[in-house]
């Protein structure tokens, strides 16, 4: 069963016709086969003269940290590619490095997942305890973060290194990177402003922060990636560019909602965004609408560990009709 990073994404019986009338159930499928030849290839890599505890720890904590998501990003580069590629053939091998592409982005998922849940002092996700959490873990996972990160220049360099789009490729990957990385400053140094800090949540702070933490890589880096592959220059698609980062925004605030009203066992994650004082879509909404009682018990619990400060904050929400 592969489970989700943020919202439940259960294909309707028609969606799932139309995948399979386009040959998307199938590529599904084939995408996954490619995960184990890249996995193997990253763990069997000699370039370094690695211990065979070294590589078992590899192996598992690849496996527990890639693959288990809705595959949503990943799949995006490969049905993207197909789209663009409509009334040419695909090869095999032009299939692969769709595939390789689609798995850098779930493995720059990946590790924006494993980092972003030690800095929200995550419990679970993707129905499992967070891998930070495991005993024999810990703080060591910061590590395996960065080692993730490292393994999507070792796939772009031994598939793409004599692409002529090479360049374009590290370029795109190396700012995506930093946006992604500046979201979660943005996310982080938000949530520390102590007394006044709610004061300070406004729409459009709300905006800068999910653009750049979840917009780019989620929605804009799979296409960009597909748009390279068939030969395409990203510069001739900035205002598809913006309509990618506008679907960004809304899907960071389905996250939002979810975290705070969803059952933990659909999502897979259990939320923490009112006890981490996260500046959340559901936060901006309530101090745009509350009278001035419900602002001051927002003011009061908002940001609070304890379960009795989270169920005043969530019932503020719901008097505010906030909860669908
Ligand atoms: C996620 O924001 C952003 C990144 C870069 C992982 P979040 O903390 O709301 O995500 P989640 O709800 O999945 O922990
Ligand atoms: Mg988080
Ligand atoms: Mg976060
Ligand atoms: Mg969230």
């Amino acid at each position: 069963r592969l489970r989700g990073d943020a919202s439940p994404a259960k294909c309707t019986r028609q969606e799932q016709r139309w995948r399979s009338d386009h040959g998307i159930v199938d590529a599904r499928e084939r995408f996954l086969r490619a995960y184990g030849r890249l996995r193997d290839d990253l763990v069997g890599d000699d370039s370094c003269d690695l211990t065979d505890e070294a590589r078992r720890w590899l192996a598992q904590m690849i496996d527990y940290n890639v693959p288990g998501g809705k595959l949503n990003r990943g799949l995006s580069v490969i049905d993207s590619y197909l789209l663009l590629r409509q009334g040419s053939e695909v090869t095999e091998d032009d299939f692969f490095l769709a595939c390789v592409l689609g798995w850098c982005v779930e493995w720059f998922q990946a590790c924006a997942l494993l980092l972003d849940d030690i800095m929200d002092d995550s419990h679970t996700r993707r129905d499992q305890i967070c891998w930070y959490r495991r005993p024999e873990v810990g703080l060591r996972g910061i590590n395996d973060g960065i080692i993730l990160k490292c393994h999507i220049l070792i796939m772009i360099k031994k598939y793409f290194r004599e692409k002529p789009y090479f360049l374009d490729l590290l370029e795109l990957w190396s700012e995506i990177a930093l946006q992604t990385s500046l979201g979660q400053m943005l996310d982080l140094i938000g949530t520390h402003t102590g007394a006044d800090g709610l004061a300070k949540y406004s729409i459009e702070g709300y905006r800068r922060i999910v653009k750049y933490k979840t917009a780019y890589y989620s929605f804009y880096l799979p296409v960009a990636n597909a748009l390279l592959l068939s030969g395409a220059e990203l510069e001739d698609f900035s205002s598809l560019k913006d309509i990618l980062i506008e679907m960004g925004i809304y899907f960071q605030i389905q996250d939002d909602y979810l975290d705070c009203f969803a059952d933990p066992n659909t999502i897979g994650k259990i939320g923490t965004d009112i006890e981490d004082h996260k500046c959340s879509w559901l936060i901006v909404q309530a101090l745009g609408h509350a009278d001035n009682n419900q602002i001051e018990v927002l003011h009061k619990n908002y940001g609070k560990k304890d379960s009795s400060s989270v169920s005043e904050v969530k019932r503020t929400y719901a008097a505010l009709d906030l909860k669908v």
